[in-house]
């Protein structure tokens, strides 16, 4: 029989969702699991799920120390490209494209993917020259991406100011117009509840405090705030809180984590037709099914696990957004919140092993994962059941800091710079 905690209910009504949450089983842990995954957002229910569905290992526990999709999942502005600047970049964020485009079906659950079209401005001479850049690196790796010009920005997104006399001129726009947007905490439903459905225990409300080696060194259990639990393999997949949870295990991380913000509007008609997105100023905009215009911001400038954000960043993106989309100046604003993301030194992300036997980590997608939440899934999955990279994730090593092997995506990933 389904039953809901009373922590997802409250979530969901604090994340302003009048939606009922999908029906997984949640399970009272048990003494023993093949594989553990430590975090329950999208990429480790994505993660248990492949790992039941093309693997057959069906003993596995996602242990979540707060609600389901809670974390990052629940709490951010749900754009979906692979328009990423190195070979090895774009392959693993259009391996996630590719599932994103039959995930519904897949899942049997609506998760509201919506290609509409990611349109990345230019404000300056330097955006000008890093956007054609990307886009004739993506072409080259078989990924669409297109430049426009002002007047064809303009055309695609009519509510945007293309005057050249306003602060943030617009000289022009990548566009990949197969990017769009997701519901993201039907994501986190839609895998917990196949997951579920394939024998995977969601355990909610279930923090781990430590992890245990054996005389060997090897990882052979976790503890956690409901009682001990043993398992030859562990994937870590905390966002945020990475380095923390590996600390467990004396792995020390090169991550630093951030608060991340955003916020909604009240909902209004359809006006916005596509995804826009301004790294130089740091505003992101699009409009939800619900109506609402989802503004993105930017990282706060210091280190912190607070959820929140400062004031002065989402007031300088709503600034930007008005210049930008006159159209929304009298809007009011529904809510704020942030998340915690842990960056990487070249922002790329790490999926694999680690020097720990049977732990494994996947982290560091700092500003981005969301779009790569299958891939992701998909790929530690293979990972931990055969205990070798899978193809896509081989470059994204824990080593690559050690032998200098950098992926560096500062340009393309967003906020994360
Ligand atoms: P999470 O969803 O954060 O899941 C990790 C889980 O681990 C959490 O639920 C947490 O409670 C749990 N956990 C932590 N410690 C423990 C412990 N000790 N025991 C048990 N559980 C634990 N990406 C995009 O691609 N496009 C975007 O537009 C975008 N916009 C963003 C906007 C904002 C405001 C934010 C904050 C992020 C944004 N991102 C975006 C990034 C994206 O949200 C994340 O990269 C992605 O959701 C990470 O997913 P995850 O499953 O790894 O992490
Ligand atoms: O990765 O596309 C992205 C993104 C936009 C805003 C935050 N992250």
């Amino acid at each position: 029989m389904a039953r809901f905690s009373f922590a997802s209910l409250i979530g969901h009504a604090l994340a302003g969702n009048r939606r009922w949450p999908a029906q997984w089983r949640e399970a009272a842990p048990q003494a023993e699991y093949d594989v553990v995954i430590v975090g329950g957002g999208g990429h480790g229910l994505a993660t248990a799920y492949y790992l039941a569905r093309e693997h057959g290992v069906r003993r596995v526990a996602v242990l979540e120390k707060g609600w389901i999709g809670g974390g990052n999942t629940g709490r951010n502005t749900t754009i979906i490209r692979s328009n990423y600047l190195w070979p090895e970049s774009a392959a693993l964020y259009e391996h996630a494209m590719q599932l994103w485009q039959g995930l519904s079906r897949a899942l049997n659950y609506n998760v509201m993917y919506s290609p509409r079209g990611v349109m990345v401005l230019a404000h300056n001479h330097h955006d000008v020259l890093v956007g054609q850049r990307h886009v004739h690196a993506n072409r080259l790796a078989g990924i669409d991406n297109e430049w426009l010009t002002p007047g064809q920005v303009g055309d695609f997104c009519p509510i945007l100011n293309v005057s050249r006399d306003i602060r943030y001129p617009i000289l022009g726009a990548a566009l990949q117009r197969r990017g769009g947007t997701a519901r993201h905490d039907a994501v986190a439903w839609g895998f917990a509840r196949g997951a579920s459905a394939l024998g995977v225990d969601i355990v909610e409300n279930c923090e781990v405090v430590g992890i245990d080696r054996d005389a060997t060194g090897a990882v052979c259990g976790v503890q956690t705030t409901r009682g001990p639990i043993r398992a030859p393999r562990i994937g870590v997949v905390a966002a945020g809180h990475t380095s923390v949870v590996m600390a467990m295990a004396g792995v020390r991380m090169p991550l630093e984590s951030y608060p991340l913000q955003a916020l909604v509007s009240e909902p209004v008609k359809p006006a916005m037709p596509c995804v826009v997105m301004s790294n130089t100023i740091h505003a992101y905009m699009s409009q939800s099914d619900k109506g609402e215009m989802v503004i993105g911001a930017g990282t706060d400038a210091y280190n912190s696990y607070s959820q929140t954000g400062a004031l002065h960043i989402s007031s300088h993106t709503l600034e930007a957004i008005c210049e930008l989309f006159p159209v929304v100046r009298r809007l009011r604003m529904l809510r704020n919140w942030g998340g915690i993301v842990d960056v990487t030194p070249d922002r790329s992300p790490v999926v694999g092993l680690t020097p720990v036997a049977g732990l494994f980590v996947n982290c560091g997608w700092g500003t981005g994962g969301f779009k790569a939440t299958p891939g992701s899934g998909h790929v530690f999955a293979h990972t931990i059941a055969t205990g070798r990279p899978h193809p896509v994730n081989a470059p994204f090593t824990l080593d690559r800091f050690r032998t200098g092997n950098l992926i560096d995506e500062a340009a393309a990933a967003a906020v994360a710079h």
